[in-house]
């Protein structure tokens, strides 16, 4: 896998490609002064479940990119699939009364893998447009109906819905939304269920309920005749792998349902195997009427979202709505389109979710589980291919290394030099593995991992 670059060694190109990233490159979500002071990873090559650095370290990717690679690196089906689409039609819209063969190949097999009453798609190029498009639709569907006095989107503290100025609204990351500055109207947010932090000493049943509880408050206080839509990650990625409890989703649910009001599950991350499922929402037990969707849907080959409009959406928005006046250039893009319908069957084939659902997700949940007795893990919890655990200074009091020692930054940074992605939020460690990973790999994620842990006990250890 070495690739050579004007006949110099990628290891002698890393100062140079770091000077010139810092230059020229703005990277997301990065400090750039803090950046430039340590040097950024340069990676070069991937295969499997292994990522590659430019100074040649083999990396186990415990985020599967950024939640996405659910198939791995280096499929050949997958550059097959976009090389002979590429060649045969690499572009055309769909917006003026025309189509492609893998736009429409792709809905359907989508209809096929979804829930029953999911039998539309509107394709994006991301996850942040696919949750512009929901904000659209939502308003559309009370439009239609009559009732546009049914505005407010009801969304969750600390929740993720991608960076766009209507998604970064719908998010719950307080930090974004002060960057932002003037947001989207009519959204409000309630706290999430987030038990390790939050519970206050009640069991997790009676947290969940309480915490879907916050959603009738809400309505109440609103009135229902204002509220559009809830939206909620099924389980929350970004914010922490925040998993809720049992009785959480049927309980929003039937609040939903009581007050008619849209449920929308964010499947971004849960979309595609994630949970054992195809969709998250399947797991739980979430019967929603929108599914906005994205990375996983191409394993992060080439980039794709979407919406999964529900009948009872679809019927009004589509059926009954005249024009949706809403669409972007990349809509389904043949390329990307034709590379889901590979990443797609392949799952499908080859039974990766079914196998995430039965042998290796379980797998992966009893190892995990046993960080919980590292010295400096506060809980460690999963589920299906999604992990957590919390770096705490005493694990009896739960109580958290002071802030300014960034203790998640040094578990991270342990965690590379050792070999491992994993990423922290805050002081959570959190992992989200290729759906391809086999037990000896999940054997070396946790063993790298609690090695990474003992470094950081050790150098906070120091630093207290
Ligand atoms: N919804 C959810 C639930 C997401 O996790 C988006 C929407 C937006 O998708 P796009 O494709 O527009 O990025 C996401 C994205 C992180 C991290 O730090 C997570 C995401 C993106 C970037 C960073 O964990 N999730």
């Amino acid at each position: 896998m070495t690739i050579f670059a004007e006949g110099k060694q990628e290891q002698e190109l890393t100062s140079d490609w770091q000077a010139r990233d810092h230059r020229h490159y703005l990277h997301p979500f990065t400090d750039h002064r803090e950046l430039g002071n340590k040097g950024t990873r340069i990676i070069t090559a991937a295969d499997g479940v292994y990522i590659r650095d430019s100074g040649g370290s083999e990396i186990l990717d415990g985020m599967a990119g950024l939640w996405c690679v659910n198939l791995g690196y280096g499929r050949q089906e997958l550059i097959d699939a976009a090389t002979r689409q590429m060649q045969q039609l690499p572009y055309y819209n769909s917006f003026f009364q025309t189509a492609h063969p893998p736009v429409i190949e792709l809905s359907t097999l989508l209809n096929e893998v979804s829930p029953p009453p999911f039998k539309h798609t509107f394709f994006t190029g991301s996850g942040s447009e696919a949750n512009d498009t929901v904000v659209k639709l939502v308003r559309r569907y009370w439009d239609l109906l009559g009732m546009p006095g049914k505005r407010v989107i009801v969304s969750r503290i600390n929740a993720y819905h991608g960076s766009t100025v209507a998604a970064s609204t719908l998010g719950g990351m307080s930090e974004m939304h002060k960057q932002t500055g003037v947001l989207l109207p009519d959204v409000e947010h309630i706290e999430q269920p987030y038990q390790y932090e939050l519970s206050g000493g009640l069991s997790e049943a009676e947290f969940g309920l309480q915490q879907a509880g916050l959603l009738e408050q809400k309505i109440l206080e609103l009135g229902a005749e204002n509220v559009a839509a809830f939206i909620g990650e099924p389980v929350q990625g970004a914010g922490g792998v925040i998993i809720p409890p049992e009785t959480y989703w049927p309980e929003i649910q039937r609040i939903c349902r009581q007050y008619e009001i849209l449920l929308i599950a964010d499947e971004v991350i849960t979309g595609f195997g994630r949970l054992g499922e195809w969709f998250g929402s399947q797991r739980l037990g979430i019967e929603a009427d929108l599914m906005p969707f994205a990375k996983g849907v191409t394993s992060g080959y080439l980039p794709l979202g979407g919406v999964l409009v529900a009948d009872r959406v679809a019927d009004v928005v589509i059926a009954r709505g005249g024009e949706f006046a809403h669409g972007y250039t990349y809509s389904g893009h043949p390329a990307a389109c034709a590379v889901a319908l590979e990443n797609i069957r392949i799952l499908r084939d080859e039974g990766i979710i079914e196998r995430v659902r039965d042998d290796t997700g379980p797998y992966f949940n009893r190892r995990w589980a046993q960080l919980a007795d590292h010295p400096l893990v506060g809980e460690a919890r999963s589920i299906g291919l999604m992990g957590a655990i919390e770096i705490v200074a005493d694990k009896i009091r739960k109580e958290r290394f002071p802030k300014d020692l960034g203790a998640g930054a040094i578990c991270r940074d342990f965690c590379f030099d050792n070999g491992l992605v994993m990423r922290a939020v805050g002081d959570s460690m959190i992992v989200s593995p290729p759906l391809v990973m086999v037990r000896k790999q999940f054997d070396e994620l946790v063993e790298k991992a609690w090695q990474s842990l003992d470094l950081t006990a050790k150098t906070l250890g120091q630093a207290l």
